[in-house]
């Protein structure tokens, strides 16, 4: 075995702490790319990527769509959890085995036991695209950590504290690698600086993103 691979396989079992309940782990989903690769491409044939406008009346420069029992959208109206995807008018596509199981393992792995999530936001950026500075706040329980899942080009997270204003350290995430995190750090304001582009082998220009939630 050569020294990178040794390497690589010690980075993929040890979860890299960035919080006291929050872990990165990296290339822990590699492994299961080609099944979220397909179960994706099926997602988006029923309900597409697309750009949502905030209250404010800003439209995001990440697009996204939904999996699972809810999905989270915004309008002038607001951010919320819906059971409908607003633009089909049908219910979001069903959350993929592969995508329950991975989440449900990745959490474990990082400490939190039995996590269900019913709802997956899937984001996808583009060079340029940005996700300012927020907390993840429209899901019923607080008590259930988030798992975030990246594919594609890489970004550079910005991991605040439970102030908007507080100083944010800058965390890159690359192709595979997982976010997990609950608890003390459920509630920190974090956001995505603007995606540079520097296109990845498998996905191109884009940078796609799944959080796992447990929203209702
Ligand atoms: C939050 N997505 O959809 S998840 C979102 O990469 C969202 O698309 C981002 O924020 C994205 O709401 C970031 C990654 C992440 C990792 C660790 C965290 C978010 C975190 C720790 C604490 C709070
Ligand atoms: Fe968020």
């Amino acid at each position: 075995m050569t020294t990178l691979e040794l390497f690589r396989n010690t980075a993929l079992n040890t979860p890299e702490p960035i919080g006291p309940r929050a872990v990165v782990m990296r290339g822990y989903a590699l492994p299961y790319v080609d099944d979220l690769l397909s179960a994706i491409a099926d997602i988006v044939s029923h309900a597409p990527f697309r750009n949502m406008v905030t209250p404010g009346g800003f439209t995001m420069s990440v697009a996204l769509t939904n999996c699972g029992a809810l999905g989270w959208t915004t309008d002038r109206k607001g951010y919320r959890y819906t059971s409908i995807d607003p633009d089909t008018g049908g219910p979001w596509p069903a959350m993929p085995d592969v995508f329950a199981a991975l989440a449900s393992e990745a959490a474990a792995a990082a400490g939190f036991r039995n996590f269900k999530p019913d709802a997956c936001l899937i984001n996808r950026y583009l060079p340029g695209a940005r996700l300012s500075l927020h907390q993840d706040r429209n899901e019923r329980d607080f008590n259930a950590p988030i798992v975030s899942v990246s594919l594609g080009m890489s970004a550079t997270f910005l991991f605040g504290g439970h102030v908007r204003s507080d100083k944010t350290a800058k965390i890159p995430l690359h192709h595979g690698d997982i976010a997990v995190w609950g608890e003390v750090d459920r509630m920190r304001y974090h956001g995505v600086m603007p995606l540079k582009d520097e296109p990845h082998p498998l996905l191109s220009n884009q940078r796609i993103n799944f959080t796992f939630r447990k929203a209702g």
